[in-house]
């Protein structure tokens, strides 16, 4: 069985690897494929070949130049093994966050309309009953998803959403039981976070969430894009442009780095950011993000308690008008990224992979493509991006989420209105 296996898995290398590879000029505009056939392989090598960087585009600032080797423009890495996608959810409207149950059915966020939904492993859907009213316009909405770490004996579920208010809007999180059956609904449910002050935009509320193993939780907040809310993003009397950390009943951490300051919010981690959109921890258990940044300025960043990332005040993007926003790129007491896209790719999701059904993806980074229509993939090095692909580029849709599953699979949520669950294994 085992020779079979390794015959197998030769036999699967050696055809992506005798495939000729296209020169670069035609390789930048990849092939399209039949986006709904199921269970079919995709070709992964999108992008110039190893060597040279998969973004081939000029920079929108190219005065701007990275603080060290490698924070951007990474030369292109390309997947062995040709991927098997398979669609097990369609036609979900607007959908913004997928997290699995235990017994692998799904609940699935739609934005505009505040709906949750259980999907089941058969692709049925469910509407979930209770869920708290949302304002559901532009990039408003129903947010994130997650599961409480003891959810196998509380059933309790955390929902990050947009709320109106008197005088504007703001994010707010709430946790809930989830009672399950035929007709599933929330139970006792109790908002335990809401983001001050109230400001009236819509957009860049952040919203994604992550459990610690500490048991504490991560909310990401955005800046709220009006410059009234930007510029809120380095004042710890804000929570704009801030990661906070909360305990699950929303509750103030005694050791949160800005608790004995008077005047700053307890809940604030980390500060300086523009609108975070994916979450993550590695193998040491460090929270990594990916921040949607100006025209020019996406980032990843590893986060540390306390520290500054940077935004307004320093950045390699410009105003999508193409005025300047910084003076300079770096400046002390402000963290550097780990690594920028100039010109961006918009993330949607971070999610790190460490399962064993792609054994070489490994440690490796995820980013849902909006913009960009791509998975993207980094490959770290002493954490620092040694290698980009994009993955799915063929399939030229943009995408929101990402998450490993419990099986180890990758799953994708496509964005918009009929958007699709895409589960990734290998071919
Ligand atoms: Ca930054």
């Amino acid at each position: 069985m085992e020779k079979l296996v390794s015959f197998v898995t030769c036999a699967i290398v050696l055809a992506a690897c005798s495939r000729k590879p296209a020169p670069i000029e035609q390789q930048t505009t990849p092939k399209v494929v039949p986006a709904d056939g199921q269970g079919q392989a995709t070709e992964p090598r999108v992008g110039p070949n190893p060597g040279v960087p998969v973004e081939t585009a000029p920079p929108n600032v190219p005065t701007n130049k990275p603080a060290f080797a490698g924070q951007t423009r990474a030369n292109a890495v390309h997947t062995k093994a040709a991927i098997k996608i398979d669609e097990v959810a369609k036609d979900l409207d607007q959908p913004w966050a997928i997290a699995f149950l235990p017994d692998r059915r799904m609940l699935v966020t739609e934005k505009h309309e505040g709906r949750l939904v259980l999907l089941g492993t058969d692709g049925k859907k469910l509407n979930v009953a209770g869920v708290p009213k949302v304002d559901g316009r532009d990039q408003s909405g129903l947010l994130a998803v997650t599961l409480a770490p003891d959810y196998e004996k509380s059933q309790l579920i955390y929902l990050s959403y947009s709320e109106k208010r008197e005088g504007g809007n703001g994010l707010a999180v709430a946790r809930a039981k989830l009672v399950d059956g035929a007709a599933p609904k929330l139970d006792q449910l109790k908002v335990i976070f809401r983001m001050q002050p109230t400001l009236d935009s819509t957009k860049h509320s952040g919203g994604r969430m992550l459990f610690a193993p500490d048991g504490m939780l991560y909310v990401v907040l955005g800046e709220r894009s009006i410059i009234e809310g930007r510029v809120q993003a380095q004042d710890l009397k804000s929570h704009f442009g801030k990661i906070v950390r909360i305990q699950p009943d929303g509750s103030v951490p005694k050791d949160n780095p800005f608790v004995d300051k008077p005047e700053a919010r307890p809940e604030i981690w980390s500060l300086g950011h523009r609108n975070v959109l994916g979450v993550a921890l590695d193998d040491k258990k460090r929270l990594w993000v990916a921040e949607m940044g100006p025209r020019g300025g996406d980032e990843i960043n590893l986060v540390e308690r306390g520290k500054d990332y940077g935004w307004p005040t320093i950045g390699y993007g410009e105003e999508y008008s193409g005025e300047p926003i910084h003076k300079t790129t770096q400046a002390p007491g402000m963290e550097q990224p780990v690594y920028y896209w100039d010109p961006v790719i918009s993330p949607g999701a971070l999610m790190i992979y460490s399962g064993q059904v792609f054994p070489e993806w490994k440690g490796n980074l995820f980013v849902a493509g909006l913009s960009s229509k791509a998975l993207i993939r980094l490959v770290l090095e002493n954490d620092r991006v040694i290698g980009e692909e994009r993955l799915l580029a063929d399939r030229e849709t943009r995408i929101r989420d990402v998450v490993q599953g419990p099986d180890g699979a990758i799953y994708v949520l496509t964005d918009g209105g009929g958007a699709k669950v895409w589960k990734l294994t290998p071919a």
